[in-house]
């Protein structure tokens, strides 16, 4: 049988999140090396791929793909081994509500204001951009909450089961921690750093950490 293919880099939350979905479910697949920040050594059929030209993409066996939520639980649903979705259409929308609040909030406000704006930029000699990083700040109590709420005293984003939503959330969170300012406001939510000894500890996290 063919490997499943996935298009991106280790760097990517998105590529991350796939991965990790592949490797709880034991699935062997094949990572094809795209970096979409070097838009001049693309692949010239990658908008084939993703016309909206970002990473991941994904082939199973010609079936093609894009958008990471729709990917993982396409895997999820395709190969039965170690399921990631609850059973129930309650718990699933519980599943599906912090995907995309992952998507919505959590991936602008706390990758890109709070990684990108005090950690990457500042490695690379860019200034921080004020703007951003005060709308960052408003809003990354909001997420924590949000998620420390749907959690409800469960081990896990989507209740008591590793899901998709911890697999979604968890790179983005990886990322977010680099900032000091990040940490401090993340140690004020026990549970959600309880959830993150627990996440950070699990072998698909430590196979896919992006090499700095
Ligand atoms: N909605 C897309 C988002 C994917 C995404 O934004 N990936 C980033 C890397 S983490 C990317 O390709 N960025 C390239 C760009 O913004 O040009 C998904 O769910 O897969």
């Amino acid at each position: 049988m063919n490997k499943p293919i996935l298009y991106g880099s280790g760097y990517s939350v998105y590529v991350r999140s796939a991965r990790l979905v592949l490797i709880e479910k034991e699935i062997e697949y094949e990572l094809v090396p795209i970096d979409i920040f070097a838009k001049d050594r693309l692949p010239s059929n990658y908008v084939d791929h993703h016309p909206f030209g970002r990473i991941p993409a994904f082939d199973d066996a010609g079936f093609r793909l894009y958008e990471t939520g729709a990917i993982t639980r396409y895997i999820d649903e395709a190969f039965p081994s170690n399921p990631l979705q609850p059973t129930t259409a309650q718990e699933r929308a519980r599943v599906n509500q912090v995907i995309s609040i992952a998507d919505s909030y959590i991936y602008p406000h706390l990758v890109w204001g709070f990684y990108v704006e005090q950690v990457s930029n500042p490695q690379q000699g860019k200034a921080t951009a004020e703007g951003k990083m005060a709308e960052a700040r408003i809003a990354a109590p909001i997420c924590l909450k949000a998620l420390s709420d749907l959690m409800n005293g469960k081990p896990w984003l989507g209740g008591t089961n590793l899901t998709l939503a911890d697999l979604h959330v968890a790179p983005m969170i990886d990322y977010f921690l680099m900032s000091d300012e990040a940490h401090r406001l993340f140690e004020t939510f026990p549970d959600l750093a309880s959830w993150w000894s627990r996440m950070s500890q699990r072998a698909s996290m430590k196979m896919t950490k992006p090499s700095s």
